[in-house]
């Protein structure tokens, strides 16, 4: 027998926000933390979606707070940490899940969609770790997970500002270990690969005449798992991260992508 606790993994008496958490990827993180002992507190950018999370993790039988807040506004994301602190506590774990994607060619794209993605995709991420980091130093210790992508590491056509956000959100997350490291921070990313949530929709359509989407063909033949991820996949990894059992791993992208990254592809014809 080791001494190994498998308490490492709880989260029990935890406080997790996680942004723009009512479906998808932040849903199924806050979830998996609520199952692990967590209290969640979630935020979206506005009443109806707010409305929509609380129905759903109450459906789930788990009671979460959420706040109306846009990530990119930094007087509206003080406030909210603010009364979240003299509510519930300082926040032990925060996830930057909230981000948009435009699929729009480079040289078609206007400036103002390009700022877009990076302010929501990147700038948020820096207001809202900037703003629970005082807090996290005061309670001696916290946990930040940057919800990056494939696109940290790889460019494909029409998603520059995206790859452009991604990319910079890697070296975001590697800046704030750099930085808040001493104080018993860690920030760490979760690259996920292609998982099947409402951003990734439209890449999933059926053609008219009924056939794939030949982005669908194409991600299933370039995954070495042979399907799309699913939310669940993340959770795990994500548990891992915002508990004691990685308080030594700081700085680290975990990419969870079926193998993507790994692969170089079938040769044409074997898709
Ligand atoms: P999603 O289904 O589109 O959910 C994103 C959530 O963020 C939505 O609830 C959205 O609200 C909210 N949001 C957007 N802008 C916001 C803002 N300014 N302030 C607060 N909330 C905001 O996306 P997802 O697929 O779950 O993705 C979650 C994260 O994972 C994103 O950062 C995404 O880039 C990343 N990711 C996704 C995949 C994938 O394959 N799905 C892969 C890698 C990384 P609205 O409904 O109002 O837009
Ligand atoms: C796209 C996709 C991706 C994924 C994801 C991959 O158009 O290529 O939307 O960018 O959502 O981020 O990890």
């Amino acid at each position: 027998m080791t001494d190994f606790n498998m308490g490492n993994f709880s989260l029990e008496g935890k406080i997790a926000l996680v942004t723009g958490a009512t479906y998808g990827i932040g849903f199924a993180l806050a979830t998996a933390f609520a199952a692990a002992g967590a209290t969640i507190v979630f935020n979206d950018r506005n009443q109806e979606n707010v409305d929509k999370g609380l129905t759903n993790y109450k459906e789930a039988g788990i009671d979460a707070h959420g706040f109306v807040c846009d990530v990119t506004d930094e007087e509206a994301v003080g406030k909210m940490i603010t009364q979240i602190e003299e509510e519930m506590g300082s926040i032990d774990i925060l996830v930057n899940n909230a981000g948009i994607i435009k699929r729009i060619p480079m040289i078609e794209m206007s400036a103002q969609d390009f700022r877009q993605v990076i302010d929501i995709d990147l700038n948020g991420p820096f207001i809202m770790s900037k703003a629970v980091i005082p807090g996290m130093i005061k309670k001696g210790g916290g946990k930040i997970i940057n919800i990056c992508s494939m696109m940290s590491e790889l460019g494909r056509e029409t998603v520059s500002a995206y790859a452009a956000a991604k990319g910079g959100l890697k070296m975001l997350t590697r800046n704030i270990a750099s930085e808040y490291g001493e104080y018993n921070i860690q920030c760490n990313g979760i690259g996920p690969g292609y998982i099947a949530t409402p951003q990734t929709a439209p890449l999933r359509e059926k053609r008219p005449d009924g056939s794939r989407h030949p982005f669908d063909s194409f991600i299933v033949a370039k995954t070495p798992a042979a399907r799309w991820g699913n939310t669940e996949d993340l959770q795990g990894p994500a548990v891992f991260l915002a508990s004691k059992a990685s308080d030594f791993v700081n700085g680290h992208i975990l990419y969870v992508d079926g193998g993507i990254l790994a692969y170089i592809g079938k040769q044409p014809g074997d898709e």
